[in-house]
C-alpha cells in the first residue's frame, strides 16, 4: 500500500477486513501476511484478552493495586507490534500489554507492575520495550530519543512509540513530533484513539477534524485506519515502518479504536457514555471479525478454539501466582528509590509507617 494515497485531509482510512470477516481491499492486505501467520496473531489476540480479564479478575479481588485495561484495542495492539523486526523499540503508554507480550515481556512482569512493584519493569535485557510510561504523553520524547541515538549510531532500526488521543494535547507530543520531523528519525508515532482520554470525548480534545492531520503540520505523513482491523492495523504499521527504516523519516498513525472498557479499574465509565453508545460499538470489536475470517476459511474449528482459550485461561493464572510469589512488596519500597537521602519530611513519614507497622505486628518486609 501508499501511505500517500491516504491522505487525512481526504478522510479515507486504512480498511482490509470488515467486521462480518470478508476482505474487503485484497490489494492492500500485506502479502507476507499469510493465513496461518494471521492465525498466529488471532491466538496472540486472544492471550491478550484473557491475560486483561484476569488482571480485572485480580484486582476485583484485592489482588492488584489497579489496572488499564486493553478491551477492544487487541488488533491495534498486536498488528502494529507484530511488523517489528529484531533490535526494533518498543515505547508503550500504559495500555499497550498486548504489544508489549508480543515483543518479549513476561506476563509474569506486567501483572507485578501493576500489583506495584517496581521490579515489574525489569525486563529481560535482549527485550527492546520501555517500562510502562504513566505520565501521559513524556513517552513520546523518550521514543524519539531512542530514534534519533539509533539514526546518529546508524542503526536500520525503528522504533514504534504508542500513545492515546488525549497524549495528542499534550506539549510533549508536540515537541516529540516537531523534532521527529526535523531531524527525521526512524520513528512511527502510534496513536490508538480509542475516543476517551479518560472522560473527555476526543471531540472535544482537539478542533481538528482528525488527529493523522496533525503529521502534516511537522513536515510528515499520518494514516488514519480502523484500528479495530488487524490486518489494516498490520498493513498501514508495515509501510509506515519501511518507510521509517528506509530513511525517510517518521510517520504518524491514528488507529481508530474503542476502549470498551473502562480507562482503568478505578473508573466508572457509565457516568459519561452511554449503554447505548457502547452497545453500538460491540459489533465493531477486533477479535470476532478474525475468526470469521479464519472460519470461513476453516482454519479455526471449535475444538481448537476452546482449547486455546482454556490454554490461555491456564496460562494467565499461573503467571499471577509467579507475579504474586514474587512480591511481597516491601512498605518501605515506597520511600526508598526517589532520592539519594531522603528529605526530613518523608523521612519522617517513613518513621510513622514502621511505628504503625510495630503497633499492628508487622514487619517492614512485607511479611505478617
Ligand atoms: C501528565 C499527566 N497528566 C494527567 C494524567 C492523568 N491521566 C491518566 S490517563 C489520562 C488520559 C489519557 O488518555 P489517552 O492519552 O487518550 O490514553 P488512554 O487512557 O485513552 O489510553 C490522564 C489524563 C497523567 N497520568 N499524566
Amino acid at each position: 500500500m501508499n501511505l500517500a494515497e491516504y491522505d487525512p485531509l481526504r478522510g479515507r482510512r486504512v480498511e482490509v477486513l470488515d467486521f462480518t470477516g470478508n476482505i474487503i481491499a485484497p490489494d492492500v492486505r500485506p502479502d507476507d501476511l499469510s493465513d496461518d501467520y494471521l492465525l498466529d496473531l488471532y491466538d496472540r489476540m486472544v492471550f491478550l484478552r484473557v491475560a486483561d480479564q484476569q488482571a480485572l479478575t485480580l484486582q476485583r479481588a484485592g489482588r492488584m493495586g489497579t489496572y488499564a485495561p486493553t478491551l477492544g484495542q487487541e488488533a491495534a495492539n498486536i498488528g502494529s507490534a507484530a511488523v517489528l523486526q529484531e533490535g526494533d523499540w518498543v515505547v508503550p503508554s500504559f495500555r499497550e500489554m498486548g504489544a508489549m507480550l508480543l515483543r518479549g515481556v513476561p506476563l509474569q512482569l506486567i501483572y507485578m507492575y501493576w500489583m506495584g512493584s517496581e521490579w515489574g519493569s525489569h525486563f529481560p535485557e535482549n527485550v527492546r520495550v520501555l517500562p510502562i510510561c504513566a505520565p501521559v504523553g513524556t513517552q513520546t520524547l523518550h521514543g524519539v530519543g531512542l530514534a534519533w541515538a539509533a539514526k546518529l549510531k546508524g542503526e536500520q532500526t525503528v522504533t514504534l512509540i504508542y500513545f492515546g488521543d488525549g497524549a495528542t494535547s499534550k506539549g510533549d507530543f508536540h515537541e516529540a513530533m516537531n523534532f521527529a520531523g526535523v531531524f527525521q528519525t526512524p520513528c512511527v508515532f502510534f496513536c490508538q484513539n480509542n475516543q476517551y482520554s479518560i472522560s473527555v470525548p476526543r471531540s472535544t480534545q482537539t478542533a481538528a477534524p482528525t488527529l493523522a492531520q496533525k503529521a502534516i503540520a511537522y513536515g510528515f505523513p499520518g494514516v488514519m485506519v480502523d484500528g479495530n482491523d488487524i490486518l489494516a492495523v498490520y498493513a498501514a504499521t508495515k509501510e509506515a515502518a519501511a518507510h521509517a527504516r528506509s530513511g525517510r523519516g517518521p510517520v504518524l498513525i491514528e488507529a481508530q479504536t474503542y476502549r470498551l472498557g473502562p480507562h482503568t479499574t478505578a473508573d466508572d465509565p457509565s457516568r459519561y457514555r452511554s449503554a447505548e453508545e457502547l452497545k453500538a460499538q460491540e459489533p465493531y470489536e477486533p477479535l470476532p471479525r478474525v475468526r470469521l475470517y479464519l472460519e470461513k476459511k476453516g482454519l479455526l474449528t471449535p475444538a481448537a478454539e476452546t482449547e486455546r482459550w482454556e490454554r490461555y485461561q491456564t496460562l494467565v493464572k499461573e503467571e499471577a501466582k509467579k507475579a504474586e510469589a514474587a512480591i511481597p512488596l516491601r512498605p518501605d519500597d515506597i520511600f526508598d528509590y526517589h532520592y539519594a537521602t531522603l528529605p526530613p519530611y518523608l523521612a519522617h513519614q517513613k518513621d510513622y509507617l514502621h511505628r504503625i507497622l510495630a503497633s499492628s505486628g508487622e514487619g517492614t518486609d512485607g511479611q505478617a
